[in-house]
């Protein structure tokens, strides 16, 4: 195997942490001897073991002069486990590729390090794949003060997020809604607009597979602060937090009855100060689901870092709900174009994952 192929696999198996690490990186790690992995293994819990001490565990003296393979800088610190670099050093390793450095500075030195102790060192190695995995994991230390924020729609082939009845009931299939349980599994909260919370009734709740650390908080944007008390959301608040995010004065008929139904209410001028007064209660990701008024004004606001398309094949025609709505119109040279960070197939459905540049 290359260095390149056992940074692909070191990738893939930082995927199984997802879900259950953040708000610390994925991270995965393999050891090659002359082009044979001797040893793999991956970050699999918040605060537990680091992707290399899995990964050299049993491999004992078989890592003298070896290589180690890995998405992430060794740490350099103590934190909630001892630092990677002590191991590797240890261990008597001769090489390390890396993906990416480490963004956290407490972490961080762990290169510096190495290469002072005498092993080679290499940076850079699928940077882009590396970065693109832990683009929520970035962020935090970007210092925007407001969470990462993901924007995930299933639509039509002519993006309409449901038909001319309001019914979007299923427009992706069930591959695509497989995938989006675990999507939300990897964040600290799940948004919708205020419309589709009472038209959808949706649970926003995990109900895949795999189960989350942390059970996401589900939050919906509203200016009237209207959710009828008898909606799945506010029926199922021992279940998962509810916050009511309100940017207007609207009625107040909801407050009343707010704090009996468990629901955290949040007050902001406007999208942004609604999403940094999430940020400083915690939440470090959210994942919206719609609708078109919520995703157009997060995209006019430039507050989308990151775009899941589910796009199913039918269509719903002119009538049916548009996926934005209040997006302005660029000149075609002047429009921004996204990264695609990934697009394949789901069952009959295309999925396309984009991020802001
Ligand atoms: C690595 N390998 O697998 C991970 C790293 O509190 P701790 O000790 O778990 O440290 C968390 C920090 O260490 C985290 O913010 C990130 O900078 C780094 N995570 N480092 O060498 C790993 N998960
Ligand atoms: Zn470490």
């Amino acid at each position: 195997m290359t260095e390149l192929d056992a940074m692909r696999r070191a990738i893939q198996l930082a995927w199984q942490g997802w879900g259950r690490v953040a708000p610390n990186p994925l991270v995965g790690a393999v050891v090659l001897r002359e082009g044979n992995v001797i040893g793999e293994g991956f970050h699999a819990e918040f605060g537990h073991r680091h992707a290399e001490a899995a990964a050299l565990e049993g491999v004992g003296t078989g890592a003298e002069g070896a290589t180690l393979v890995v998405s992430l800088e060794p740490c350099a610190h103590h934190g909630k486990q001892p630092p990677c670099t002590e191991l590797v050093i240890q261990h008597g390793l001769a090489r390390v590729v890396v993906a990416m450095a480490d963004p956290n500075p407490v972490a961080a030195g762990g290169l510096d390090l190495l290469r002072a102790h005498g092993i080679t060192v290499e940076l850079g190695v699928m940077q882009a794949e590396a970065e693109s995995q832990n683009a929520s994991f970035l962020h935090q230390f970007k210092g925007l003060r407001r969470p990462f924020v993901a924007l995930k729609l299933s639509t039509s082939l002519d993006s309409r997020i449901a038909d001319r009845a309001g019914s979007s009931r299923w427009i992706s299939g069930p591959e695509a809604r497989e995938y989006v349980h675990w999507l939300r599994a990897g964040f600290d909260a799940i948004g919708v607009g205020g419309r589709t919370a009472r038209v959808d009734d949706a649970s926003l709740t995990v109900r895949g597979e795999l189960v989350p650390r942390c059970t996401p908080k589900r939050v919906v944007f509203t200016r009237t602060g209207e959710l009828s008390p008898t909606s799945r959301l506010l029926m199922t608040t021992t279940e998962a937090p509810v916050i009511l995010a309100r940017s207007g004065a609207g009625s107040l008929g909801m407050m009343d009855y707010a704090d009996a139904a468990g629901v955290t209410v949040i007050q902001g001028e406007e999208l942004a100060e609604l999403l940094s007064k999430l940020w400083q209660s915690g939440v470090t990701s959210i994942l919206i689901e719609g609708g078109g008024e919520l995703a157009g004004s997060l995209l006019a606001g430039g507050l989308v870092d990151r775009f899941y398309w589910i796009q199913a094949p039918v269509w719903l025609g002119d009538r049916a709900i548009p996926a934005f709505q209040g997006v302005p119109a660029p000149l075609l040279g002047a429009a921004d174009r996204w990264h695609v960070a990934e697009r394949r197939p789901l069952g009959a459905d295309t999925l396309l994952v984009l991020d802001r540049r």
